[in-house]
């Protein structure tokens, strides 16, 4: 069977009792914890930032997987290294030079990884993959959790597994948003190594957070 990470999405965790929700994911074993940077300029919202994100890193049980949704990301990236040697991913049109700044996270001792908008190609994503250890799908628009999935993304998870293996290239495929319990079946059946896991699964009212994780890691194994 292939393994699929599980990264909560931290933004959806609860701020009142973080520690809580902090401690059942660790004590189950997730792989990655997401957690959203917005700027308010890139996409019109705000979210988490580099105490959020140190907080995390000096808890130190769970790799970060810090997605930047901001402009001028190079003037950022001292900001968020050295956090665990987790995974640092930007939007690659906001950048005039993407590789530069993918070369400048690697050097921060970092993973670069980039994200794919739902309205940017797998074409366009191309050129820049040599120099990633992470490409995050985009199902929905950045900015937002509790979004439905926007057709036709769901078909560049495989476009971009089969280029992969075309290119002999060493990446994990990401995939961030709605990841549903709806969605997820095909979603690693396309070929996701890592699902972004938000209001749509793990993080719902009322709903305890364990019986959730167990609930995704069974669905997981039934379509890897
Ligand atoms: C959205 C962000 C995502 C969300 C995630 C929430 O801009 O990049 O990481 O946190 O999509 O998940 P859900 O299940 O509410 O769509
Ligand atoms: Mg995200």
């Amino acid at each position: 069977m292939r393994k699929v990470f599980i990264s909560p999405s931290m933004m959806c965790a609860n701020f009142l009792d973080l520690k809580t929700d902090l401690d059942v994911l660790a004590g189950s074993g997730v792989e990655l914890l997401h957690i959203d940077i917005m700027d308010g300029h890139y996409v019109p919202n705000f979210t988490l930032g580099p105490d959020y994100c140190r907080a995390l890193a000096l808890d130190g049980r769970i790799p970060l997987d810090i997605h930047l949704m901001v402009e001028n990301v190079d003037l950022f990236i001292e900001r968020f290294a050295g956090f665990g040697g987790g995974y640092l991913s930007f939007h690659p049109e906001t950048q005039y030079h993407p590789q530069r700044t993918l070369q400048l996270i690697a050097q921060s001792g970092m993973h670069p990884g980039i994200g794919i908008a739902p309205f940017h190609t797998i074409e366009q994503a191309k050129p820049l993959l040599p120099f990633v250890k992470l490409a995050c799908i985009m199902t929905v628009n950045p900015g937002y959790a509790g979004q439905k999935l926007i057709p036709g993304t769901m078909e560049k998870i495989s476009e971009l597994r089969d280029w992969r293996k075309k290119m002999g290239l060493d990446f994990i495929i990401e995939v961030d948003g709605n990841v549903s319990w709806e969605n997820i079946p095909r979603m690693v059946e396309a070929g996701a190594d890592a699902l972004v896991a938000g209001t749509s699964s793990l993080f719902k009212k009322d709903e305890p957070l364990g019986g959730n994780i167990a609930r995704m890691r069974e669905l997981i194994a039934r379509h890897a």
